[in-house]
């Protein structure tokens, strides 16, 4: 029992040592509530197109199911607290933003390989262990994961919040059949605050604490392929990709701490739509090489743009969406002719 205690300390030590902020620790079924919540999310369809979400659903509902042999779940929080608070962008209306974790590096790439380094650290003290690192894109619900592990609880925005590190943190699990001690899971501290609901341009919350995927610009601007409902449009603003409003606004982030990882910001957070709006596919892989915007292809990227032009009241931008009315890519025509009617009073 001291022998897993001093263990636990000293895998925190270096997980901090890593580059994370925060370690905490659950069994694989501490979340019997998330099953039952995911699929109240599917059966509404909240998850739009993003058909993954459907599949493997008695793995990502119960973590148990995913691994049998796993005893505990450590979750694992990595800031990327912007440099800069990023709702003034959204007032540069001739500028595209780009959502501050997609600003640099890939998080996929940096937080997974920060996990197998803290991975491999615990199988050389622990050879009999066994571990499987996930992050993202596994059928994982990380989000409860973490606030059963106390890291933090999942605040009005769905995003896990702590009082010492904000909400500016992705999140990573290593599973292990080691049987850690665990923590307590977090409390809720949202209190009477609105302000992330009340800030969220598409009001995408249909009640605290639950998302619609379908409204959220996030999920608008990087998952959802082909046309954005004309309803919807103006009011993606200059988002192009992706969405840091409800974030932005959240009192705990008072306490946010710096992001160690400084790849995450190394561009701009607005970029010229004049520029964005002729990226080729070439040019758009080259731009964003290594960066999560590449993620949307040229293509959706462009689409999001046309919009972003559309809401930008700028009318030296009409003769570059004028330029893409005939593009090969129907949504990104379609963006076109739609930003072009918009800027002529027309939209
Ligand atoms: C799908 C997904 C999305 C989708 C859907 C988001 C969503 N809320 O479901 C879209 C594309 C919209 C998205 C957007 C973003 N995402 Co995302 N996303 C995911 C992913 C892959 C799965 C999330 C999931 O399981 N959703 C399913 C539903 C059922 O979960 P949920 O909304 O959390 O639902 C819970 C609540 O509704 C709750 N609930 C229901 N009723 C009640 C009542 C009470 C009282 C309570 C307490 C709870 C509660 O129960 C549900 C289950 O716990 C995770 C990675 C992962 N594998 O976990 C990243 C993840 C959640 N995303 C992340 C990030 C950073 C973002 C963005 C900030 C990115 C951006 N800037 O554009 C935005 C934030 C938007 C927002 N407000 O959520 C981070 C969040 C880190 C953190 N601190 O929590 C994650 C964990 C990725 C990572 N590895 O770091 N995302
Ligand atoms: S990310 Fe933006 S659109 Fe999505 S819920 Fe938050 S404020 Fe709303
Ligand atoms: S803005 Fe307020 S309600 Fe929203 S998550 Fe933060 S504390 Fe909770």
């Amino acid at each position: 029992m001291k022998e897993q205690a001093d263990l636990r300390a000293r895998l925190e030590a270096k997980a901090l040592d890593e580059g994370f902020v925060a370690m905490g620790i659950c069994r694989p079924g501490a979340i019997p509530e998330a099953a039952g919540r995911l699929r109240d999310y599917l059966d509404a369809g909240r998850h739009g197109d993003m058909a993954w979400m459907a599949e493997r659903v008695d793995w990502r509902g119960d973590p148990a199911a995913l691994w049998p042999e796993a005893r505990s779940v450590i979750m694992l929080a990595q800031s990327y607290t912007p440099e800069e608070n990023p709702l003034p962008l959204l007032d540069e209306r001739s500028k595209g933003v780009i959502t501050s974790y997609a600003r640099g590096r890939d998080y996929h790439d940096l937080l997974k390989k920060k996990l197998k380094v803290v991975g491999r650290w615990l199988i050389e003290q622990a050879p009999e262990a066994a571990i499987k690192v996930f992050t993202d894109t596994a059928p994982v619900m990380e989000k409860p994961l973490a606030q059963a592990a106390g890291l933090g609880w999942q605040g009005k925005h769905t995003v896990v919040i702590s009082r010492d590190f904000g909400n500016w943190v992705f999140l990573g699990a290593i599973f292990t059949t080691l049987e850690l001690p665990v923590d307590a899971p977090a409390e809720e501290h949202c209190g009477t605050c609105t302000a992330c609901l009340d800030v969220c341009p598409t009001q995408a919350f249909p009640a605290p604490f639950q998302l619609d995927a379908r409204r959220c610009i996030s999920y608008l601007t990087i998952e959802h392929r082909g046309p954005v409902d004309e309803e919807l449009r103006p009011l993606l603003g200059n988002h192009v990709f992706g969405c840091d409003d409800c974030l932005a606004v959240c009192p705990w982030n008072k306490f946010a701490v710096q992001a160690h990882e400084m790849r995450y910001h190394k561009m701009a957070g607005a970029l010229p739509l004049a520029e964005l709006a002729v990226l080729d596919d070439a040019s758009f892989r080259e731009m964003f090489a290594g960066s999560p915007v590449k993620r949307t292809g040229r293509d959706r990227f462009v689409r999001n743009v046309l919009y972003a032009i559309g809401n930008s009241g700028d009318l030296s931008l009409r003769a570059v969406a004028a330029g893409l009315v005939d593009d090969a890519d129907e949504a990104v025509a379609d963006a076109a002719r739609w930003a072009v009617a918009r800027l002529d009073g027309a939209g």
